[in-house]
């Protein structure tokens, strides 16, 4: 409860618009009726929203926005959880995953993919260019390669290689937390005209399995975007949020009447409930309306996003279930 009140006062402080907007009973429905609105994950979606606004601005559409919003951490190299400079899996190699998703239900996505700077870009070439969603691996790295995109060296950053070696003193398996309070960036927007899309991308689990995907690149867990309803995306373990269909579930609960943050709320509810260790592990949920109502709820604190439109572009901490 005490985070949700901080939550609201700082949206609250976050817009003027949104002293116009309706506030229900509950205190929830925050309408900010701000269009266009880009919501990101973590610290580093105040760049990537920079970079989302200035595309609307110079005539792009919002899937350009989301697109274009997030390479600017793909390519951010001190982030270690996004782009070829993320760190590595257990044997030492980095691989990508993202998705992109128009509300009209179009959507493409690539994963466990090597040596491409930009997955988000040939996420969105599998959505344009191919009969399918999603490519994996070897097939989607040729994709990327028959599509112009540079295949880069593979090497670690310094930075991710430093971690790497130091993780190989002890080799432990364990998900780690709020990882320098930023993670995989999902990015959801909304145009002035009522349309929307979304983009996530990550290099995953620090030291995950090789092989293994997460939740970043399947449609309905990492990301879901439905002009009818609402978007959502999330960012954490990615285990308990495919359990769950997470994004998905959220715009279905939207779908169903609930707001933005009560849909996020019950996601959060339900992967507690689903996961036997609750308490050690972090996933967070962003998600907006079709009325440019906003949500946002994860599992512990230390989870907060990036809220941009043409007046502003604030961090916001998101309120939790713990
Ligand atoms: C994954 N959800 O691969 C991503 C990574 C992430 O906090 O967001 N970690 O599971």
């Amino acid at each position: 409860m005490h985070h949700r009140r901080k939550f609201i006062k700082q949206s609250l402080a976050g817009s003027a618009l949104l002293l116009t907007g309706s506030v229900d009973a509950t205190g929830l429905r925050l309408a900010p009726q701000e269009k266009p609105l880009i919501l990101s994950t973590w610290n580093h979606g105040i760049p990537a929203n920079e970079t989302a606004i200035q595309t609307l601005r110079a005539g792009g559409s919002i899937l350009d926005a989301v697109e274009q919003g997030v390479k600017t951490t793909e390519l951010d190299m001190d982030n270690l959880t996004v782009g070829l400079q993320g760190l590595p899996d257990r044997e030492g190699i980095t691989t990508l995953d993202a998705s992109i998703m128009k509300g009209n239900g179009e959507c493409g996505s690539v994963a466990f993919l090597r040596q491409i700077k930009h997955p988000i870009s040939v996420a969105r070439k599998v959505m344009e260019e191919t009969p399918h969603v999603m490519l994996a691996g070897e097939g989607a790295r040729q994709f990327a390669i028959a599509q112009g995109f540079p295949l880069e060296k593979e090497e670690l950053s310094p930075k991710a290689k430093a971690a790497y070696e130091e993780w190989k003193q002890k080799s432990q398996y364990k998900p780690i937390i709020n990882i320098e309070n930023h993670d995989t960036i999902g990015m959801i927007g909304i145009d002035a005209e009522g349309k929307m899309a979304g983009s996530c991308t990550t290099s995953g689990l620090a030291y995950k399995m090789h092989g293994r995907v997460g939740d970043s690149p399947i449609i309905g867990a990492g990301l879901f975007v439905d002009d009818e309803v609402g978007a959502a995306t999330a960012t954490g373990l990615g285990e308990t949020i495919i359990r769950i269909c997470g994004s998905f579930l959220i715009v279905e609960l939207m779908r169903q009447g609930r707001s933005p943050q009560e849909a996020c709320e019950e996601a959060v509810r339900r992967l507690v409930a689903k996961s036997k260790n609750a308490k050690d592990i972090q996933a967070g949920f962003l998600a907006i309306n079709k009325d440019g109502e906003m949500g946002a709820f994860a599992v512990q604190p230390g989870f907060n996003f990036a809220k941009g439109s043409l007046q502003s572009n604030k961090l916001i901490d998101s309120p939790s279930h713990f």
